[in-house]
């Protein structure tokens, strides 16, 4: 059975305006425009309607909220990947969703009514398993992360090595601060690293910055991931050459870390036991902190020692 059988009722938020700055022109991301966004939840109002309970159902106040803040606080080139991931957040909430998003001042040199993007999205099908996933994610984040009703701290590493990369890392640090939900709170030097993982390629620079947020930990990764975007990341293979990649390596504090097991966000990240690139940045902001390795949890000044053969040096003080 389909989410959409299972959920004949709907509830639906049409022609939501939010002012974005979404586009791969320039003066897109630097002047912004109104985005219109259709939303669809297939979900069972039956159980509200019976109570008349608020809490039965899903408040589509704070629906609109929520997608108003995922238009406004990020900065993708593409309405595709807007629409994904909007689509993301809202199968948080229910099985199945449909999301549209016009743009209706895009720079078409044409008299045009519309341009829009139509996705359609289920927790349950192969196809959006991966954002199935990150919904499931999304509300055990609720949940563990604490991020609804305060601070969390957390441990993020920026890597580039295409283009300008120290210029695209400060960028993407200044970025990451100025989004009203998140403070960064310690930058660490600047190292230059051998690259990790197989591929011939150039040397990375690498940094890591210790943030503090009121996000859960899935809209961090997506404000980081945007933020990826805005800085004209092209990647062609994994663990190959990138302008700018951001990783998420821990949420919470040594005793009270979110774990996810999801393919849309895995934490602790599963790889920071082997890099010296994650971990000489993590370990100048932090001193000494445990951290998950396959033999138990072990203190990250001991893990660096075993890589000691990863080329990295610091080439600039934080
Ligand atoms: N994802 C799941 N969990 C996380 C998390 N904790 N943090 C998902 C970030 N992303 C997470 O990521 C692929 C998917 O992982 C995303 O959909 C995300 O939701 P990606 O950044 O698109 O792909 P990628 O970066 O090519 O792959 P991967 O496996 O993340 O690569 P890494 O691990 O980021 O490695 N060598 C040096 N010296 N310095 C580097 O910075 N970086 C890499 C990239 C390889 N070698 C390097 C460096
Ligand atoms: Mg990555």
């Amino acid at each position: 059975m389909t989410g959409t059988e299972a959920a004949p009722d709907r509830i639906e938020l049409r022609g939501l305006t939010v002012r974005g700055n979404h586009g791969v022109f320039d003066f897109e991301k630097r002047e912004g425009q109104d985005f219109v966004i259709d939303v669809t939840l297939h979900t069972s109002v039956e159980r509200a309607a019976a109570t008349d309970d608020l809490a039965e159902t899903i408040h589509y106040g704070e629906l609109a909220e929520e997608v108003a803040g995922i238009v406004e606080n990020n900065t993708f080139d593409l309405i595709e990947t807007l629409a994904e991931r909007i689509a993301d957040h809202c199968l948080s909430l229910c099985e199945h969703v449909e999301v549209v998003v016009h743009k209706p001042s895009a720079p078409i040199q044409r008299t045009f009514d519309d341009v829009r993007i139509r996705v359609e999205r289920d927790r349950r099908t192969p196809a959006a398993a991966s954002v199935g996933d990150s919904a499931a994610t999304a509300n055990s984040v609720h949940a563990a992360g604490g991020a609804d009703d305060g601070e969390t701290a957390a441990y993020l590493s920026l890597g580039a090595n295409l283009g300008e990369a120290a210029d695209t890392l400060d960028q993407a640090v200044a970025a990451l601060d100025r989004h009203p939900d998140i403070t960064v709170t310690a930058r660490s030097s600047l190292f230059r690293t051998a690259p990790w993982g197989g591929v011939e390629q150039d040397d990375f620079l690498n940094l890591g910055v210790l943030v503090s947020t009121t996000l859960p930990a899935l809209e961090l990764l997506s404000v980081a991931q945007g933020i990826e975007v805005a800085c004209g990341r092209t990647r062609e293979l994994r663990w190959g050459p990138r302008t700018l990649d951001i990783d998420l390596i821990r949420f919470g504090d040594e005793e009270a870390e979110l774990r996810s097991q999801t393919p849309r966000l895995t934490l602790p990240h599963p790889r920071a036991h082997e890099r010296a690139f994650v971990l000489a940045p993590w370990a100048e902001l932090v001193g000494d902190t445990l951290i998950d390795t396959p033999q138990g949890r072990r203190p990250i000044s001991a893990v660096l020692a075993d890589l000691d053969d990863q080329d990295i040096s610091r080439i600039t003080s934080g």
